[in-house]
């Protein structure tokens, strides 16, 4: 991709744009950067990037700066349909996102990694699993590291494992994974992309390059990724936590097992019970893992002393500390309804739910079931607590809290010795939080601030 003297406009300036911009202006390109917000919000962003010799629009994006441009790169939080896309796009100016600029220049295979729970454990557990192997390793993408950050360090003997989105997903052209997984695909991000079948059709688009060479992960107990088998023209493989399947990996027993070929037998990887992390779900991304290493050729003893030393990831059912005998768990990263049934369906019952933040078009009435089961109290936080509110009424004793902070603290007023306290709200953060990293840091911290 030539992109000498080009004129490249990067739409938003988070990771992502701050990225593309630097990256663009090194490869010789006039870089112009368009945000919406304005230059006070973005003061730390703009010195670097105006001594760079980047220009830098911002207060909102000017029709004129995008059809003056000869490439436009969006960043995943910039929807498709922003008026100024959607006019550049009907003159048929190439729009594409930061993962497609990335993977044109990064060198080596690709393992890439979707669905709408499980994205960054199972992508984590990839890489520690590459490395043991002693297998040159990067991890990147949706995680929180732009691919494009992995381009300097990468080489043709390297394999990227890169977690991506349905945003990121969205705007691919040549992105072409040796290896894709999709984990699941259960509604989330539906006010983005307008329908689940849409929500849905992004996420297929991981395997759309993928040919009789290439491999396709896929979890053999959802219906949605089911259907992405029909579609690829790579080599499939299963995953299930529930009963034996021909080709992939699997529980029979007490055992996770792989089969790498029809027919084949099955070989033993490693017992369920060493499997350090809470709730079925975290299986399934093992299991996804497995599949994975055993397609790069890792053996199983790697595997299994790689899952052995695993830890939970940061704000992803992570246990926090144990005050007056409540256990409190930080799942910040269930942003959406099924994240936070499958955290609440990794404890028995005795749980203090702290549910809301910024609402994505969800139906919260879908965990009314397992809530009425498992939870003693809901407190609800954020600008979806309302509807939330509306949704569960009668089903489960509910408290408006408001903020975190309340939440906290009346869930350790109420909760009995045996209780858990489990932040996994169903909804972004961005209405009180910077993002979701942040809003586990501020629970784990008034959590750590509780009395002994
Ligand atoms: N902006 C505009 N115009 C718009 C909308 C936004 O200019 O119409 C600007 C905002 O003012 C802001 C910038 O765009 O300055 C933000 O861009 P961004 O939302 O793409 O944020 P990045 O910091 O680049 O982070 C992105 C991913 N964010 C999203 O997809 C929303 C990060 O995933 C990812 O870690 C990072 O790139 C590196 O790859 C976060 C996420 O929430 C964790 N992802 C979703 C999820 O996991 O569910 C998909």
């Amino acid at each position: 991709m030539e992109l000498k003297n080009k004129r490249v406009l990067v739409v938003g300036l988070g990771k992502s744009g701050i990225s593309a911009a630097h990256f663009l202006q090194a490869q010789g390109a006039r870089v112009t950067v368009s945000d919406s917000r304005d230059a006070v919000a973005l003061k730390e962003e703009i010195p670097a990037l105006l001594d760079a010799g980047i220009m830098v629009e911002t207060g909102g994006h000017g029709l004129l700066t995008f059809r003056r441009s000869d490439l436009i790169v969006v960043s995943p939080g910039v929807p498709m349909d922003t008026p100024e896309l959607k006019q550049v796009i009907a003159f048929g100016l190439p729009v594409i996102g930061e993962l497609e600029l990335a993977s044109r220049f990064l060198k080596g295979k690709v393992v890439a990694i979707t669905g709408s729970n499980g994205k960054t454990t199972t992508t984590t557990l990839v890489g520690e699993i590459f490395k043991a192997a002693g297998m040159v390793t990067l991890v990147g993408g949706n995680i929180g590291l732009p691919v494009i950050e992995l381009i300097a360090e990468s080489s043709e003997n390297a394999v990227s494992v890169l977690e991506v989105s349905s945003f990121q997903l969205e705007t691919v052209e040549e992105f072409h994974p040796w290896i894709s997984v999709v984990l699941n695909i259960t509604p989330d991000h539906l006010d983005r992309h307008g329908s689940f079948e849409n929500y849905a059709a992004a996420k297929a688009r991981i395997t759309e390059r993928q040919g009789a060479g290439d491999f396709l992960v896929l979890n053999g107990e959802d219906k949605a990724t089911q259907m992405i088998a029909g579609k690829t023209a790579a080599q499939v493989f299963w995953f299930s936590g529930r009963r034996p399947i021909k080709q992939g990996a699997f529980v029979h027993g007490e055992s996770v097992l792989f089969v790498a070929k029809e027919g084949a037998k099955a070989e033993p990887i490693l017992p369920v019970s060493e499997i350090p992390l809470k709730g079925a779900h975290n299986v399934e991304n093992v299991l996804a893992a497995v599949c994975v290493a055993r397609l790069a050729g890792v053996s199983a003893e790697v595997i299994r002393a790689a899952v052995r030393a695993f830890k939970a990831v940061e704000h992803r059912l992570e246990f926090v500390r144990q005050v007056k005998g409540v256990a409190y768990y930080n799942d910040s990263k269930a942003t959406n309804v099924d994240a936070t049934m499958k955290a609440v369906a990794s404890f028995e019952g005795g749980i203090h739910l702290i549910l809301g933040g910024k609402d994505k078009d969800s139906d919260y009435t879908q965990m009314a079931e397992l809530l009425k089961e498992r939870v003693k109290v809901v407190y609800t936080i954020g600008s979806a607590a309302e509807k939330i509110e509306r949704e569960l009424r009668g089903v489960v004793k509910m408290k408006a809290a408001g903020t975190m902070q309340t939440a906290v603290q009346d869930a350790a007023a109420a909760a009995v010795a045996g209780d858990v306290v489990l932040l996994a709200p169903a909804c972004s953060s961005f209405d009180q939080f910077e993002n979701y990293g942040h809003r586990g840091r501020v629970f784990r911290q008034l959590v750590n601030d509780l009395q002994d």
